[in-house]
């Protein structure tokens, strides 16, 4: 049976195969998810993001126990070396990610931010349809709110929940971070240490300065204590209350990641090719150029792209073979 039926049939193993495929970014991964695509589309997304030690994958782990009880299936992705799920975390964590171990009706997975320059949102958002396809009712996708990357991933979910923590100075790195426009639902953990309320009223000073229209979601503000569940069934609630005030505007939401999704792969291709077509060497001397000041960046580029798609167009080289290892532009560096 091919790997993407065994996928739809909920196999575990094929699950797990298929997202090692789509992380490494092969071209066998991109062939799954092209298969899967079309039987996506039914499982809610829900991002996580906040600080390292904000305690999402706490509260993850307490939102699991609690979806599970409304009978809901879920899968997670846990994008950070550090996370519990990728057990190089503290015993006690561990363990409790272990209550889950034995249920079928939970799947985690931890996927490395190493070797992925700019290709973390994809990987990420292709292991999510694979779950999707697979059934999940639920995929929440955890990742360390610090990078562009990292909230593009958040940025294409159904709904984005912000973690922050009280008395971390958090509020000002949120704000750095680019992170207060995507938290569609802002929780503030850790209520049990000192400074929740003020947490609060800064993460609501903040949404102030924002515009929002007449029909818009206005973000929620939670506190939560996630070690000991505190706030967990509020948060699945303004979960659901979002997923049913965007009832219509999820299509759209949906639309846009779509888009973003087919601009990425278009860029990627496009980059693969200028690869294959010009090779390194003579975007080296392309660059050298420019730097001389014998050439501009305008004029090069728009040299690059008719060069390139004359080759294409003669069936020298394919736009969308199989894409260079990590997925990223060669030499190029994200954050
Ligand atoms: N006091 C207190 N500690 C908490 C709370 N929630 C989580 N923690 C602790 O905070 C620490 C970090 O929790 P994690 O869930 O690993 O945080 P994280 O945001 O997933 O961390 P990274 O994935 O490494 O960024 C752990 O020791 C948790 O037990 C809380 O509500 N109150
Ligand atoms: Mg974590």
């Amino acid at each position: 049976m091919p790997l993407s039926a065994r996928v739809l049939a909920g196999e575990r193993r094929a699950i797990a195969r298929a997202i090692s495929l789509v992380e490494n970014q092969t071209a066998d991964g991109r062939e799954v998810v092209r298969q899967l695509f079309p039987r996506a589309g039914r499982a809610y997304l829900v991002g996580v993001t906040g600080p390292p030690g904000a305690g999402k994958s706490t509260l993850v782990d307490k939102l699991v126990s609690h979806v599970r009880q409304l009978d809901l299936t879920v899968a997670v992705i846990a994008v950070d070396p550090s996370s519990p799920f990728t057990g190089g975390a503290i015993l006690g964590d561990r363990l409790r990610m272990g209550e889950h171990v034995a249920d079928t009706g939970v799947f985690i997975r931890s996927m490395a931010t190493r070797g992925h320059l700019g290709g973390l949102a994809m990987s990420t958002s292709d292991a999510a349809i694979v779950l999707d396809a697979a059934g999940f009712d639920i995929v929440i996708i955890e990742t360390v709110g610090v990078g562009q990357d990292e909230v593009d991933v958040v940025r294409t979910t159904d709904v984005s929940i912000v973690t922050l923590v009280p008395g971390t100075g958090d509020d000002v790195q949120a704000i750095k971070a680019g992170i207060m426009e995507i938290g569609d639902i802002f929780v503030v953990n850790k209520a049990d240490r000192e400074g929740a309320e003020r947490m609060v009223e800064s993460v609501a000073a903040n949404l102030s300065l924002q515009e929002f229209g007449p029909g818009d979601w206005h973000p929620r503000i939670l506190k939560t204590q996630a070690s000991h569940g505190t706030g967990v069934p509020e948060l699945w609630a303004a979960i659901e209350a979002f997923r049913a005030h965007t009832g219509a505007a999820q299509a759209a939401r949906r639309r846009a990641r779509q888009a973003w999704r087919l601009r990425e792969l278009v860029s990627r291709c496009f980059a693969s090719a200028v690869d294959a077509v010009l090779g390194s060497g003579e975007v080296d001397r392309l660059v050298n150029e420019i730097a001389e000041g014998r050439l501009d960046p305008m004029t090069a580029a728009d040299d690059v792209v008719v060069r390139t798609c004359q080759a294409v167009a003669a069936g020298g080289t394919s736009a969308i073979g199989p894409l260079p290892d990590g997925g990223g532009h060669r030499g190029e560096q994200h954050a």
